[in-house]
This record gives C-alpha cells, structure tokens and sequence, in this order.
C-alpha cells in the first residue's frame, strides 16, 4: 500500500459541488481507500495567469499495490473530465484539478509525472490544508511542510467553515 496526498481544486462552475463529487469519486475507485480530507479554503489564484479565486483541499489515500501512480494519475484525470475539466491554459482556470502531491516515497521525473509535484512546496492552498490534517509530513529533498510555510504567506489562503467535503 502507498500512501498518496492528493491536492484538489476548482475555480469554475458551482465548486463545491464539484469537489465533493470528486472526491466521491476518487474514494470509489478500486484499489483507493480515502484515509483524511482536509477542511476547504478560498485561495487567491496562485501564477501568473489573472482569474477567479480557487476552492482547494487535500486528501491522504491509501493506493493498494495493484496500482502504478501513472495508473493512479490517469484515473484521476478520467474523473477531471467527468467534471468537464478542459485543457486550454496552462494554470489557468478549470472546473477540477486533482494532482498528485507525493505517492508513497516514489520520486519521478517523466513529464506525465514528477513527483514529489514540483511547486507543492511553494504553495500555501497545498501547504495549509496539507498542515491540517498530516501535522509531521515532509516533501522529500524540501523539508517539513510545517517548516515549508514558514516562508510563505499564508495568510492569503481563508479557512471556509461553512464548506465541508464530508
Ligand atoms: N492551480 C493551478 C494554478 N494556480 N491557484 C490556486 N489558488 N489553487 C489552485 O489549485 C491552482 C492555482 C494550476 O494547477
Ligand atoms: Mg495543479
Ligand atoms: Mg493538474
């Protein structure tokens, strides 16, 4: 089993809505055990590219052995274009977006995948919900992400209470 971190976002349509049917349909995929989801936070667009603010959270799964993470990431974005997840601007904006943090301890520089994700540890709406709920974890070759976002400013991402995932 390899335990994965999951960043999840959208900043189009009705955007609760999406991410929880998202991460409905990222629990029932066979050989996923969803293990922790994250509160919900309003984030301002982080890039150059200027668009609406982003509903973010992160997962932690459980992904049995019987799947590769290029398996894994492609049935993640099967369910990216169930939610009509388009691929136009690079960073821009999009319904959903589902990336995949770490896998286990893999790391991979192929261009479908590199992992550890290259800009995780720069971005407080993966960071903050991340602190949430995995208090101890490290990015390899970054350092701890409670360290990590020392240097950030995250006071530009803003808990959102009234939104739940569960
Ligand atoms: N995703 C991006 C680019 N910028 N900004 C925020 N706040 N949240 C995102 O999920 C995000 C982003 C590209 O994947
Ligand atoms: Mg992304
Ligand atoms: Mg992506």
């Amino acid at each position: 089993v390899s335990r994965s971190v999951l960043s999840i976002g959208g900043n189009l349509g009705e955007r609760v809505d999406t991410l929880r049917s998202a991460v409905s349909a990222i629990a029932a995929l066979s050989g996923v055990d969803l293990v922790e989801i994250s509160p919900v936070y309003e984030t301002p667009p982080w890039g150059p590219v200027e668009q609406p603010d982003f509903l973010n959270a992160v997962l932690v799964v459980e992904v049995s052995d019987t799947l590769t993470s290029l398996e894994f990431l492609h049935s993640l974005q099967t369910i990216e274009n169930q939610h009509g997840r388009t691929r136009d601007v690079h960073w821009g904006p999009r319904t959903l977006d589902i990336d995949i943090v770490t896998f286990g301890d893999e790391v991979s520089d192929v261009p479908e995948l590199v992992l550890p994700h290259p800009h995780a540890h720069e971005r407080e709406f993966v960071l903050v919900p991340w602190l949430d709920i995995d208090g101890g974890a490290e990015i390899q070759g970054r350092g701890s992400i409670g360290t990590l976002i020392e240097s950030l400013d995250p006071s530009a991402v803003t808990r959102r209470p009234d939104l739940s995932l569960r």
